[in-house]
């Protein structure tokens, strides 16, 4: 039976930007194009998602609250929040469904200022360095997870 509660995926700031600059670091996908891609993967699997995107950390921290009771796992891309947010380490301590953290590049080959995540230890896991088809990797770990299949 598939899970009732939708995987949640956040994108932190800037990423609605993708596609319009720095290809050579994230790809040519706009966020609209990755949107759709984990759509068509979540209905392949039978898994709902909501695909969310903000520029403000308190609105990802409401989001990563509101999950508590409305989602089977979350996918968070933090973007530049990963290197330097406890309000997002919290929120994500204080859940008790999973949460993958997600990047298109890997930052630990980047600047050292990247090689820093505030959610890496609070993350079931880590996703990083496979460009847009990143995001269809963790739906599928995610859908397996909500299964109970981890
Ligand atoms: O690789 C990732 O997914 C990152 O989370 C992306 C963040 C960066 O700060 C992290 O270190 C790694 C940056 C997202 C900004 O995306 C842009 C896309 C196009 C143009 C400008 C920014």
């Amino acid at each position: 039976m598939p899970p009732s509660r939708p995987i949640l995926v956040l994108n932190g700031p800037n990423l609605n930007l993708l596609g319009t600059r720095e290809p050579e670091v994230y790809g040519r996908a706009t966020l609209d194009d990755i949107r759709a891609a984990c759509e068509a993967r979540a209905k392949a699997l039978g898994v709902g998602i909501d695909f969310r995107q903000s520029n403000h950390e308190g609105e990802l921290v409401d989001w990563l609250q509101q999950a508590r009771d409305k989602a089977s796992v979350v996918v968070l891309n933090a973007a530049a929040y990963t290197h330097t947010s406890v309000a997002l380490h919290d929120a994500i301590k204080s859940l008790t469904i999973p949460v993958i953290e997600l990047h298109l590049s890997n930052p630990a080959a980047r600047e050292p200022f990247r090689h820093i995540s505030m959610i890496s230890a609070v993350a079931k896991g880590a996703i990083c360095g496979f460009g847009a088809h990143g995001y269809e990797l963790a739906i599928e770990a995610a859908a397996r997870l909500a299964r109970g299949a981890d």
